[in-house]
């Protein structure tokens, strides 16, 4: 039957999740509190509001509604000025090379990102035409690990989510592939993501002949 690959965007075709790393940290550091890095690991994937509420958690800060707004919009300009000065040269080592591999074998790929900017990310990197679907943060109503966004990314592009293939770089990400009954590649470290079907640091591990393997399935 028909094959599918759906991409996960920050991460995994770009890494702005260090932008977003920085922009989360000087709203921290604003707020009078500081994170670490290995708590970044647990703000991949998990939406805007969702990544804030973790954050005061840790900081043990309260905002009233309008504060925790006005915060995430601060955060979210922050970030932007990073991501407006991104271009072609920020994708990831290796992806390319596979996007070219599905575009040669006509195998349908898709997005699926819990990002509200992923259309202005792939138009700042140049990539978005390729994509025979794109679904994001504007189009859920359930973040990650909820498997939502790669169900209808499957059901956009025609194809059973058993069928489909996704990279993800986070944890609550890989959940969501595993929820939505597809095969999970996670990209990044094996500590991290053991719970995908098959893990690789980048994607300058990942063959062609992987990849034919596992679409002929
Ligand atoms: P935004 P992905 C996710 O994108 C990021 O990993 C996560 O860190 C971020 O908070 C989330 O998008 C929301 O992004 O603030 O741009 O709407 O990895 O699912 O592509
Ligand atoms: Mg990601």
């Amino acid at each position: 039957s028909q094959k599918a690959i759906i991409f996960d965007l920050d991460g995994v075709i770009v890494d702005t999740a260090k932008f977003h790393f920085l922009a989360w940290k000087k709203l921290a550091n604003d707020l009078g509190f500081d994170f670490t890095k290995e708590q970044n690991e647990e703000l991949k994937g998990v939406s805007r509001v969702h990544s804030l509420k973790k954050i005061l958690n840790w900081g043990n800060k309260e905002l009233s509604e309008e504060e925790f707004n006005h915060q995430m919009q601060l955060k979210n300009e922050n970030y932007l000025s990073y991501v407006n000065k991104m271009d072609k040269g920020e994708v990831l080592p290796g992806v390319q090379k596979v996007l070219d591999y599905l575009e040669e074998q006509n195998i349908p790929y898709a997005l699926g990102s819990a990002s509200k900017n992923a259309r202005h990310i792939l138009e700042k990197i140049d990539l978005k035409d390729g994509f025979d679907a794109i679904v994001d943060g504007t189009d859920v109503s359930k973040a990650k690990p909820d498997p939502e966004v790669f169900l209808i990314a499957a059901e956009k592009l025609n194809v059973a989510p058993q069928d489909c293939i996704v990279f993800e770089d986070s944890v609550a990400g890989i959940q969501a592939a595993n929820k939505g009954k597809m095969t999970s590649i996670g990209i990044g470290e094996e500590k991290t993501l053991h719970e995908a079907d098959y893990i690789f640091k980048d994607f300058t591990e990942i063959s062609i002949e992987f990849l034919q393997n596992l679409l002929q399935k």
